[in-house]
């Protein structure tokens, strides 16, 4: 099979046509499945729930058509996900970890080579074709040479589900679970308004399906470590109401990033409790890096959107859920934060 040209014309076209164009419709992504035999599926670093549900879903998908699938991941799944193991196969690449051969690499979840590490790097050099399926604004213009984007979808394991539909491949058991997870991962458990009835009908049918409810909650909330309750305190000790409440603020030094790390705990877990405070329309959590760098974390309530104010550091999202890395101090970073959501505010009427 001429691979390598099929890849290249794909990637001509995409290169040769305008904005709208690179929106190609559903049967595109399809035409990727059918033209390549072996398939590397991938995300972002610190793959999340929707991210690692995608991949599973996926992953059965393409075996039902009796293709090769491999999920290789920039970082090892969290503990609270290893049930996803007992159906399907994870890896994690190292720089040096050679990868199984691979035709075709799609990312999930995310649409840019530089947010999936140094395996971002690798799949550029190997110069196979990158198909990208996402929800997030604005990802038809990352490093897909054919992308199925829908930033309207609540997660992006909804539009792999999409993909079962159009295929006309019965949902497995496996498979179910992954898009399920995708589901409550980004939509907080069925909580936030991106809950819309094709949530709540997958919701519905992937039960049926025979996914098993409480065990996917016992896994990712009730296997705490016995001294991450401590540091939930802590984080959320760090925050300070701003802007006559309107800002939460809460910004965790390298000290507690690094305990952090060591017992799986994620911080990312105070912004809904911070949301929950009334009067908070937007939750920002900085988070210090071990480069020297600064993860924000952004969620906002109602009118606020903070994807934009995540585009002021080149970082992105939803509107109401976005992140950016931000090159300066913790303690910059967290004024920067407060002038531009202050801004954001005033923009927004008041
Ligand atoms: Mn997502």
């Amino acid at each position: 099979m001429a691979v390598p040209a099929t890849g290249a014309r794909v990637v001509a076209a995409a290169a040769a046509s305008n904005d709208s164009a690179r929106t190609p419709p559903l049967t595109t992504i399809l035409d990727l499945f059918d033209r390549h035999r072996s398939f590397l599926l991938t995300g972002h670093e610190n793959p999340d729930g929707d991210c690692l549900g995608a991949e599973t879903a996926l992953f059965h998908l393409l075996k039902a058509l009796g293709k090769q699938a491999h999920i290789v991941n920039p970082d090892p799944i969290g503990r609270s996900f290893d049930f996803l193991q007992r159906h399907t196969p994870f890896a994690s690449a190292r720089a040096e970890t050679p990868l199984p051969e691979f035709d075709c690499a799609i990312l999930l979840d995310c649409c840019q080579l530089s947010r999936v590490g140094h395996l971002g790097q690798r799949l550029q050099q190997s110069g196979v074709p990158i198909g990208v399926i996402d929800h997030h604004v604005g990802s038809e213009n990352g490093d897909g040479s054919v992308c199925y984007v829908d930033a309207t979808a609540a997660a992006t394991g909804a539009l792999v589900r999409r993909l079962f539909r159009q295929l006309d491949v019965p949902l497995t058991p496996p498979a179910a679970e992954g898009v399920f997870l995708s589901l409550i991962a980004d939509t907080g458990w069925f909580r936030y308004s991106n809950a819309d009835a094709e949530v709540f009908a997958m919701a519905s049918e992937l039960v049926a399906a025979g996914v098993d409810v409480s065990l996917i909650y016992d896994s990712l909330f009730r296997r705490r470590h016995p001294q991450s309750t401590a540091l939930l305190c802590e984080a959320l000790a760090t925050h300070r109401l701003l802007l006559g409440g309107r800002l939460a603020l809460a910004v965790l030094d390298r000290s507690l990033m690094d305990r952090a790390s060591h017992i799986d705990f994620d911080p990312d877990e105070i912004l809904e409790p911070l949301r929950s405070t009334e009067g908070v329309e937007v939750v920002a959590l900085c988070k210090e890096r071990f480069d020297g760098t600064v993860k924000v974390s952004l969620r906002a309530r109602r009118d606020v959107d903070v994807q934009a104010i995540a585009g002021v550091w080149g970082g992105g999202g939803h509107k109401k859920a976005a992140g950016a890395t931000m090159k300066m101090s913790l303690a910059a970073a967290a004024a920067a934060v407060e002038a531009e959501v202050q801004r954001a505010l005033e923009a927004a009427g008041g």
